[in-house]
Parts: structure tokens; C-alpha cells; sequence
């Protein structure tokens, strides 16, 4: 056996070359119990060379995939093999479904190792889900680097035309793993690339500001927006007396509380969503000279916003919605796509840009002022292939940093760099989850920390410590010409330890006043209505009155509007408002943008005009939209003997919110399931005199309400008339062909939802 093990024979010449190399040693091995592969040299090591080979006498577990699979295999190829069931340790079994037991109405045997390891692991499937953030879905794509940052960092991954592999997890952040999607909240917008220098995370939100400007008060916020803690209701939401309890009283919150009121807190699309850095990194150049940014994801598709009714419906109808629409535009080709920009700011000793604080969290600094500087684009390309693997079993870190990004003093920031790492103790169960699949760095490792539970490398030589000669110095440091991470030496200012934020952290209400201000009368009674629904699901009318004092300052309109829909006084401000300059930037309406992976419902009778349908069908899908043909029934439209239209929604099946636009090839006739006691969307059935489907009614209804695009041609008058849609209404297209009508449509839809169709309340100016 000895003489034939190929892998100690290459080993032996391996170290007889390093050993020679190394001290002369001709007597290397002679004697057992030499502690490592090659005798020590006298001086402490210092030329960095890769480490020593293990002993020649030692040999390692096999390297292959977790279930015994060669690693040079696809990755979607490694988890399972061979045909037949197994259990854990591969050996075949010939049934699993019924247990081991003395006669078929016998006892259970208690050897049954199969049942006990196939109970056993069930009964541990499930790991504790994230303490924020547990909702969520996640993508693979590549970073391309346009280049443009390279003048202000050293970072190899943006470098020009450099393509990074990256991992993308959105998520919420108050509700629990199993909650509705569709929920008002923020967002978590978390990217890990996997550069040639290391894992770099850039752990985002969909808003720019957070709540608190200093850690130790994430407990506080957390505690308070989540389920009350008697009855744990409500989930996933922040409607209810403790969160508006805190935000009241901490009035910190007021600027994040207000953009969670807008139409940013119920977005229609992880693909639609901007994200932000939220704090202010430092950025280093090859030189070491430094700047400081703030980083901006750009969504290709568009900001673009649910209607709150409309969330609510698609919280029961589809709890999924956002990450189905994920998956689903991965899967049809209509990748998902942003733009990564920074704003730059000189590196000052202040830290302040145009007086703003830019180590205050709960700020932006408007783009007019500093614009977002594109420096790469994202490509979300794949979905991956077992949620709780990839998804599940991702850790995003602020403190995964590479060679020219470093961290600024931002009190919030310091208390998520320590909490990133501690959390994955309980969560992945120990210190290694840097080994598991998803969070493996793509760029080699060579460090020095040993053991641990779910400890999957086998480490090699016998001094994990330095300085050591026995493994020759190995590993080496490399200073910043060898691409070590070198802190920036920033001057730390002499000071006082205390327990205090500073004076510039104080003006907690003039930047709410200037989001308030930069919306559009649309966006604004949005805000209007969030808060008046949020403040009337909350029980403590104390709690409504502060909050209204809190309304005062950001704008009196916002207050006595919100104050009426809560039946109270509205209070007066304190003292004048602010008049700052708005920042059209932070509104989201207003612009067009591509309509791919957009889904077009049409409604069709089964003796409607079939071939508008198929043209228009094509149509949508030649413009990289997603046609959805809604009919009374399942299968195939085929009436006049053309090619089968096939039906996707039938009229018990379909709702409006899953959809766009609404296109009405005529109008469809009652189904034979359009009652009550069938379908209790049917309702109370047709308006009398009107032959429409009542579903569809409701359908026209819903889309009309939510401000989208309708179109109908041939016979679909009746049906908007019974639905009451105003034919002539802003963004109601009806008459001629099918194909017009469709690019009309499309034309609407480039905007998003059709606003004009509501007027605002001459009150919002
Ligand atoms: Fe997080 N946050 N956070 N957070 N956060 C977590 O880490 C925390 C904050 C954000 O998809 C946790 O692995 C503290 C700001 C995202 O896996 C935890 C503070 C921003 C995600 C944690 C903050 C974020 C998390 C929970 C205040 C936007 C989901 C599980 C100092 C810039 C990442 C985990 C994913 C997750 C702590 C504030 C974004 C507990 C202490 C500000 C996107 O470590």
C-alpha cells in the first residue's frame, strides 16, 4: 500500500524540495514525531511563499461535494447522485414509507435506523430565521465596473469592465420568515460580490435614511415595530400602538418614518426599487488618498409603487408577490437590472457636505447637490437553485471589505459591523458559516482560524499562529502593495468619552420637510392617507396626538389632513418651518421607463373577436411583456377555428393586481360559475340590464382604482359602463383595433400608472 499511495509520493518530493530549500536538513523524516512537514529555519521566516505541504505520513478526507459528488461537476449538478434513494450515508434503501415493525399491525421496532435518521433530521430541518430581515428572496447575477470609480478607489472589482459573480438577497425587515410580501415596511437590499480580492457586502436598504442614529437604539426600534409582544399581532407591519408609540417619542425616526409612509414603503417590485448604502463609506485610491461616498442602486425598470388597497389585496391573494415576480422575470429572460453610483464628497476633517452631517444616518444629501455618479451595472441572471441553501443560509456583513472601501465613524454603522458576525452564531450555528456554499469567497484563503462547529475545510500544518518557523512563517501578511486591507489612518479627533450624540445630529424634522416637499400632489396624498390608515389602526389616542405634533413640524397640511381623517384637533407648529430647496430626485413620478417583463391581463369571451387576441397576445410579447389571457373557463379559446388561444386565469382565478394593465377584447358574457355561492367575488351578480361577467366587473374596478392602464376595442363598452369606467378617463383607451389600443397602452404603462386620473386635493400644491 505504502509504496503505491500516489499522493504521499508526491508529497515526499514536494517537502524533500521545500526541506532541502529550506535548512539542508538530509536526515528529514527520519525519526517520528517531527511536529511538521519541514524542519524549522532559525530565523523567523519572512519570504511569503504558499503554505507547506502536509507531512508525507498524513492524508485528508477525499475532497468531493457534500453528498459524494466530484467538485468539477455544475454546481446545480452536486446535491443528489446515483438513482437511487439512500440514506445519508449512501446506502440504498428499498422503502420509505413504511417503518420497521414485528408484523404489519406490530409494534415499531426501536432498530429502525432508517426512521430514526430520517425523523432525526426532519425534526432539526429548521434553523432560527433572521432576528430583522427574515422575509426574503434572493438571485445570482454579475457586477459589470464601467471604470468611472477608479479614480477614487483601488478596489479591483471596479475596475474598468471588471465582471464580479454577486448574490442578491431583498427582503423586509419586520416580518417573520413565513409573512406577505406586500407589506408596508422597508425594504433590505443586500449584495455580496465575489471579488478576486474577497467577499465585499454591501448591506442596503430601499430607503436612504434609518430610523436611529446610533445602534445601541436598534433593540428599542425593533422591539417596538414588531408584534406586540402579549398576542404577537400584528405581523409584518408597523400599524399598531408601539411602534407609533417610539417614533413619537424618538423623534430621530420622523425622517425614515415618513419615506416608509410614502410610496417607498410598499414597493411594486424587489426590480423596481432604488437602494442606498444608507451610510457614508470611504472610499481609497491607489495613492491612499481618500474620499467619501454614498453608494445608489438605480433600478433600470423604474421606482415604481403599489397602491396601498392593492397591497393589502395582494398580501391575501398573493403573499409571494415579490418574490415570485422575482423569480418569474429571471426565468422568462427579463433579467433585473441596476446601476451602482456614488456620490462623492471630499474627505474633510468635518465630515459635512453643504452642512449636512455625513455621519448622520437619519440625512441624505439631495443628488441636485451631489449627483449619483454611475459606476457599474447589475444583472440579476439566475435564481438559485435551493431556497434554504442560498438563500436561507447567506450572511451579509457591512464589515466584508475589500482594499479601497473603509467605514466611516458613523455610530450606526460601528454597531452593525459588530453585529453582522455576532448574529450568524446563533443563526448558522457557529463560526464557520463562511464555509457554507453561498458565503465561500471566491479568492483564496489562508487564515488562521481553526475548528468550530460545522468545521467542513481540513486544515493543514501545525502552527495556526504567528510568528511560527514550524510551517515555515506561513501564512504571510501583505501590505498594501501585496493587496492587504490597510485601514485608513484617519485623524481621530481628541475628545471626551461620553455618552452623547452631537449638536449636528439634532435637527430631526428639516430634512422630513424637504422629502415632504420635493413630492409630487399625488405622492403627498399617498403620505396623507399612509399615516391616516396607520394612526387609526393605533388604539391610544395619546399616541395619535403626539404623533400629530410630530406631523406639525414636517408641514401643516400633512397634519391638519391626517388630524381630519382621525377625527382630532390638528395642533399648530412650533415656531416657523423651514424652507428648503426640494430635491425632485426623491420623487419617483414623473419619468418613463422600459415596460419589459410587464403583465398585460386580457379579457376574453369565448366568442369575443379571436384574433385580436392571438395578434395582440403577440404583440405583448414581442414588446418583452408578459400577455396573460383571462376567459370564463380553463383550456383553449377556439370558437372560430383558428389556433387555440390558451387561456392562463380563468374568471375565478384572476384578480387584478396581478396584472398591469387591463385589456378587454369586448365584453365577456356571465360565466356559468358567476354566482355567489360558487365564487363570492361574483357577488351579488350583474348589475341588472348589464350581460357582463361580474368578476371582470371587479376586476375593471380594481384597475381603475389602482391608476392603471385600460384598454377595450369591438364591444367592450358595455363592461366599462357597468363597471362604472369612464370611458373618456385619463388612461382609459377605448375603439379602434386591438393592436392600437395595445400601443397606447404601452405608452401608459412606460409611466407606470396613470395619476391624472385622480385629481389631488387643491390643498396639495
Ligand atoms: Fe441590519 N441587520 N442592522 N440594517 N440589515 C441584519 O443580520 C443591524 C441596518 C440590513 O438579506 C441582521 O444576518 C443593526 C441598516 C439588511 O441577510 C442583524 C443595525 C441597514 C439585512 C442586523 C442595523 C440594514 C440586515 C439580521 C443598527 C441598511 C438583511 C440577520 C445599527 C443600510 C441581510 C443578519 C440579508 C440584517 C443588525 C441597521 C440593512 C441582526 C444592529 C442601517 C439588508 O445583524
Amino acid at each position: 500500500m505504502e509504496e503505491s499511495h500516489p499522493v504521499r509520493e508526491t508529497v515526499h518530493k514536494v517537502i524533500d524540495t521545500v526541506v532541502g530549500a529550506v535548512s539542508g536538513d538530509e536526515h528529514a523524516g527520519e525519526i517520528p514525531g517531527r511536529p511538521g512537514s519541514a524542519p524549522p529555519s532559525l530565523e523567523e521566516p519572512t519570504e511569503p511563499r504558499p503554505p507547506l505541504p502536509p507531512k508525507p505520513d498524513q492524508s485528508g478526507p477525499a475532497v468531493l461535494s457534500a453528498t459524494g459528488r466530484p467538485l468539477d461537476e455544475p454546481p446545480t449538478a452536486r446535491s443528489q447522485s446515483g438513482a437511487y434513494l439512500t440514506t445519508a450515508q449512501g446506502l440504498r434503501l428499498p422503502d420509505s414509507d413504511h417503518s420497521l415493525k414485528a408484523g404489519p399491525r406490530g409494534p415499531v421496532l426501536l432498530q429502525d435506523h432508517h426512521l430514526r435518521e430520517k425523523i432525526m433530521h426532519f425534526d432539526h430541518e429548521r434553523i432560527p430565521e433572521r432576528v430583522v430581515h427574515a422575509r426574503g428572496a434572493a438571485a445570482h447575477g454579475v457586477f459589470r465596473a464601467y471604470g468611472t470609480a477608479s479614480t477614487v478607489t483601488r478596489a479591483a472589482f471596479l475596475a474598468k469592465d471588471v465582471e464580479t459573480p454577486v448574490f442578491v438577497r431583498f427582503s423586509t425587515v419586520l416580518g417573520s420568515r413565513g409573512s406577505a410580501d406586500t407589506v408596508r415596511d422597508t425594504r433590505g437590499f443586500a449584495t455580496k460580490f465575489y471579488t478576486s480580492e474577497g467577499v465585499y457586502d454591501l448591506v442596503a436598504n430601499n430607503i436612504p435614511v434609518f430610523f436611529i442614529q446610533d445602534a445601541i437604539k436598534f433593540p428599542d426600534i425593533i422591539h417596538a415595530a414588531k408584534p406586540h409582544p402579549d398576542r404577537e399581532i400584528p405581523q409584518a407591519q408597523s400599524a399598531h400602538d408601539t411602534f407609533w408609540d417610539f417614533v413619537s417619542l424618538h423623534t430621530e425616526a420622523t425622517h425614515h418614518t415618513l419615506w416608509n409612509m410614502s410610496d417607498r414603503g410598499i414597493p411594486r417590485s424587489y426590480r423596481t426599487m432604488e437602494g442606498f448604502g444608507v451610510h457614508t463609506f470611504r472610499l481609497v485610491d491607489a495613492a491612499g488618498e481618500t474620499t467619501l461616498v454614498k453608494f445608489h442602486w438605480k433600478p433600470k425598470a423604474g421606482v415604481h409603487s403599489l397602491v396601498w388597497e392593492e397591497a393589502q389585496i395582494v398580501n391575501g391573494v398573493d403573499p409571494d408577490f415579490h418574490r415570485r415576480d422575482l423569480a418569474d422575470a429571471i426565468e422568462a429572460g427579463a433579467y433585473p437590472q441596476w446601476e451602482l453610483g456614488i456620490q462623492v464628497f471630499p474627505d474633510t476633517p468635518e465630515q459635512t457636505f453643504e452642512g449636512i452631517d455625513l455621519l448622520d444616518p437619519t440625512k441624505i444629501v439631495p443628488e441636485e447637490l451631489a449627483p449619483v455618479q454611475p459606476i457599474g451595472l447589475l444583472t440579476l441572471n439566475a435564481n438559485p437553485t435551493n431556497f434554504f441553501a442560498e438563500t436561507e443560509q447567506v450572511a451579509f456583513h457591512p464589515g466584508h471589505l475589500v482594499p479601497g472601501i473603509d467605514v466611516t465613524d458613523d455610530p450606526l454603522l460601528a454597531g452593525r459591523l459588530f453585529s453582522y458576525l455576532d448574529t450568524q452564531l446563533t443563526r448558522l450555528g457557529g463560526p464557520n458559516f463562511g464555509q457554507i456554499p453561498i458565503n465561500r469567497t471566491h479568492a483564496p484563503v489562508n487564515d488562521m482560524l481553526r475548528d468550530g462547529f460545522h468545521q467542513t475545510a481540513v486544515h493543514a500544518g501545525v502552527a495556526p499562529y504567528k510568528p511560527n518557523s514550524l510551517d515555515g512563517g506561513c501564512p504571510f501578511f501583505a501590505g498594501s502593495q501585496e493587496g492587504g486591507y490597510v485601514e485608513t489612518p484617519v485623524q481621530v479627533p481628541a475628545a471626551r468619552k461620553v455618552r452623547e450624540a452631537p449638536a449636528s445630529f439634532d435637527d430631526h424634522f428639516g430634512q422630513p420637510r424637504l422629502f415632504w416637499l420635493s413630492l409630487t400632489p399625488t405622492e403627498r396624498e399617498h403620505v396623507i392617507s399612509a399615516y391616516t390608515f396607520e394612526l387609526g389602526k393605533v388604539y391610544e389616542q395619546a399616541i395619535k396626538e403626539r404623533t400629530l405634533r410630530v406631523l406639525a413640524r414636517i408641514d401643516p397640511y400633512l397634519c391638519e389632513q391626517v388630524a381630519q381623517g382621525l377625527g382630532l384637533p390638528a395642533p399648530a407648529a412650533e415656531g416657523p418651518l423651514p424652507s428648503p430647496v426640494p430635491s425632485p430626485a426623491l420623487s419617483q413620478l414623473g419619468k418613463a421607463w422600459p415596460v419589459t417583463g410587464r403583465i398585460i391581463g386580457i379579457v376574453a369571451g369565448p366568442d369575443g373577436d379571436l384574433d385580436a387576441v392571438r395578434t395582440v397576445r403577440q404583440a405583448v410579447l414581442d414588446g418583452g411583456m408578459v400577455p396573460l389571457v383571462i376567459a370564463p373557463v380553463g383550456g383553449t379559446l377556439a370558437a372560430d377555428g383558428g389556433t387555440p388561444v390558451t387561456v392562463q386565469r380563468t374568471f375565478a382565478t384572476a384578480r387584478s393586481v396581478e396584472f398591469d394593465a387591463l385589456l378587454l377584447a369586448g365584453t365577456p358574457a356571465p360565466g356559468a360559475d358567476a354566482y355567489g355561492a360558487r365564487d363570492a367575488k361574483a357577488g351579488n351578480g350583474t348589475p341588472a340590464g348589464a350581460p357582463v361577467d361580474p368578476r371582470v366587473l371587479l376586476m375593471l374596478g380594481e384597475a381603475f382604482r389602482h391608476a392603471k392602464p385600460i384598454g377595450g376595442w369591438g364591444d367592450a363598452g358595455p363592461a366599462l359602463t357597468a363597471a362604472g369606467v369612464d370611458p373618456v378617463a385619463p388612461g382609459v383607451v377605448v375603439g379602434g383595433s386591438g393592436e392600437a389600443v395595445l400601443a397606447e397602452v404601452v405608452r401608459l404603462l412606460a409611466e407606470h400608472r396613470v395619476w391624472d386620473r385622480f385629481p389631488t386635493a387643491a390643498g396639495v400644491v
